[in-house]
């Protein structure tokens, strides 16, 4: 042992002196007796790494022992939680940053062209027929939820799953994920005579959201969900780099730390792959893995279509789109074909596509074309992977994703930042590895029916162009409304006219508000079995359905209506419901006196009269009013 630290400290030294750095490398070995063999092997790594400053600040052998100690820590975090450990990431950071310095174009040599995809029209036989064939499927199906993220855009205090996706029922996001997955899980039984599976449920956390996460599951009985049915994942941040050089950064408040951040949303691939869920997943006869964001309530509307897209057409990897309004803060898919004849479906970043387009030999960059949208469609970030050639694959990559890096240079010799940086990754970059016979498609649905993210804070939203989406909690919410009118109209009910409000500062159209349990109406054909031709809403009704037998017959709503009946009770609503209702009022997101959750969408319901009938035990009812 002795003999060991004695030629480390040799070979540190050499390091540190030949490297220039003689004090913090003296620093190093002062301490050096502290360490345990692993945390040597750690520090030789940063040393040679070029690192040394790390030590430049650390105080003689017997003081800040514990601080010191947890610095090795930390260092054994970051080095075990990337794919090849840091001295991995600081040579791809050297790499990264210098093609920055230098403005290489990370898609230089490609044309970008618009892809061709599958195209969905809502209603229609062909999507009755996806969507048949994706619920037969998703027995085979689990589901992995991103919800790392801050949601430093949205400024909210909480966890974005935590909040209400609407405030008519109050129902917070996580909730309506679990109670769509599990009324998925429940359709797939049933359709597939009896051969029942629980459908695996994955959630990425990370530090900022992790222990709120897992107290919103625990305090809630998991929504209904068997605890072993869910995992939580948690991805961990990565060190912050201050120059170039990839020297990483100190946290400003503590010089036995290093400062880190969020590495995105890619690192979902490493830790199913290196959680060893996958292969378990794989064992198990799961063939399709289905990603998706954390505010987006309509989305389940879209899957059943798009996994019946998959599964028809074999796709290893198939994204969710939706139309996209040039300048959006969505991605773009597109085609892009290398000079050498490569070719390739993938995301390009909204910040990427328009300098991308501008390069590439169209003037005006990132427009619209005469349909009033993007020729490209947008990335809404659901993917749904067939799990066999996605294991393959990681196998090879152990899910590392092309990373990039955004410096914010303090002024054009680019050789300083305005504040620290990191490298970041997105997981729908994963296509950008595969070999080209892979099948990677897209499928396209109108965004009414699957997109209505929660990202922008009230006073941002407010300043959306004209004709462009708000993505704000206002408008998330009225986008469930509208969509769920929209599919009874479309299901034969007469459904009111909107009216067009502001609430901070956004003008939005206020649709009848219409919600429903998943286990109602999952699916199109189910909803058209459970509605009879001559209903009616009125703009200004409510109607809220929690029973998975609920049967509209002949129901003319001018108000609230609240149905609730175990699965078992099968209700028949018929007749004409008039009452006060419930009104909505106008709230100032500066009003602090109103709750958070509240006043960033800028309204409030205000309950005057309902009618509201609850039926607890089995057997065949009618309501009348
Ligand atoms: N997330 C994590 O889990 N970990 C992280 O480190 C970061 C995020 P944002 P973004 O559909 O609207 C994406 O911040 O990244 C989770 C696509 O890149 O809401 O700006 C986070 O919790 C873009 O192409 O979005 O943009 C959240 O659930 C487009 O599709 C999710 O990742 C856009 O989403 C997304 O994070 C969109």
């Amino acid at each position: 042992m002795a003999s060991a630290l004695e030629s480390t400290t040799h070979s540190l030294s050499k390091l540190g002196i030949d490297g220039g750095f003689a004090n913090s490398a003296t620093n190093l070995l002062k301490n050096l007796p502290l360490l345990s063999s692993e945390q040597i092997e750690l520090a030789k790594m940063l040393m040679e790494m070029g690192q040394s400053h790390l030590f430049e600040q650390w105080a003689e052998p017997g003081v800040d022992v514990e601080e010191k100690k947890a610095f090795f820590d930390q260092v054994a975090r970051l080095n075990s939680s990337y794919p090849g450990g840091l001295k991995s990431y600081i040579k791809t950071a050297r790499e990264l940053l210098a093609d920055s310095k230098n403005g290489k174009n990370p898609f230089d040599g490609f044309t970008p062209s618009v892809p061709t995809g599958e195209s969905l029209i809502f209603g229609d036989d062909t999507f009755i027929n996806y969507e048949q064939a994706g619920v037969k499927e998703a027995k085979n199906a689990a589901f992995v939820l991103v919800a790392g993220g801050l949601g430093e855009r949205l400024g909210y205090n909480g966890i974005k799953l935590a909040l209400p996706a609407e405030t008519t029922t109050g129902t917070c996001f996580l909730q309506h994920y679990i109670e769509c997955i599990l009324a998925l899980q429940d359709a797939s039984c049933q359709l597939t005579e009896g051969e029942c599976k629980e459908i695996p449920f994955a959630i990425m956390t990370s530090d900022d959201t992790h222990s709120r996460t897992l107290e919103l599951l625990e305090s809630n009985s998991y929504f209904g969900m068997k605890p072993s049915q869910v995992k939580l994942l948690k991805q961990e941040k990565v060190a912050c780099l201050d120059d170039n050089d990839a020297r990483l950064a100190l946290d400003p408040k503590n010089k036995y730390r290093i400062q880190t951040k969020p590495h995105g949303h890619g690192d979902v691939h490493s830790l199913l792959y290196s959680s060893g869920l996958l292969k378990t997943w794989h064992d198990t006869g799961v063939r399709w893995i289905l990603f998706f964001q954390d505010t987006n309530a309509l989305l389940f509307k879209g899957i059943p279509a798009s996994l019946g897209v998959s599964a028809t057409k074999q796709l290893h990897v198939n994204s969710l789109a939706v139309p996209r309004k040039a300048k959006e803060a969505i991605g773009g898919i597109t085609k892009l074909t290398h000079a050498d004849g490569r070719s390739v479906v993938i995301n390009v970043e909204y910040n990427q596509l328009d300098p991308l387009l501008r390069a590439t030999g169209h003037p005006d960059g990132d427009v619209n074309c005469e349909t009033g949208y993007s020729p490209f469609p947008g990335n809404i970030n659901q993917l749904i992977l067939e799990l066999g050639p996605y294991l393959e694959e990681l196998k090879k990559t152990g899910g590392a994703i092309k990373e990039f890096v955004n410096p914010k240079y303090k002024d054009s010799t680019k050789t300083a930042f305005k504040s620290s940086t990191r490298l970041e990754c997105m997981m729908q970059d994963y296509p950008k590895t595969l070999p080209p016979s892979a099948r990677v498609g897209f499928t396209a649905m109108d965004t009414w029916l699957a997109y209505s993210p929660v990202k922008n804070n009230p006073e941002d939203a407010a300043k959306v162009p004209k004709g462009n989406p708000y993505h704000s909690a206002t408008s998330g919410e009225m986008a469930i409304y509208r969509a769920n009118s929209l599919i009874l109209r479309k299901a034969g009910v007469q459904v009111g006219e909107p009216v067009q409000e502001v609430f901070n500062g956004q003008e939005v159209e206020v649709w009848p508000r219409i919600t429903w349990k998943p286990k109602w109406g999952l699916i199109f054909s189910d909803i058209k079995k459970k509605v009879g031709k001559s209903c009616s809403v009125s703009q200004k009704s409510t109607l809220v359905i929690k029973g998975r037998k609920v049967f509209l017959e002949d129901l003319h709503l001018d108000g609230t209506l609240i149905v609730d009946a175990v699965d078992e009770a099968e209700v028949k609503v018929e007749g004409s419901v008039q009452n006060k209702g419930w009104t909505i009022e106008g709230v100032d997101y500066k009003d602090t006196s109103v709750l958070e959750e509240i006043r960033i969408r800028g309204f409030k319901i205000k309950k005057i009269e309902q009618l509201e009938k609850n039926f607890n035990e089995p057997g065949k009812f009618s309501l009348k009013p």
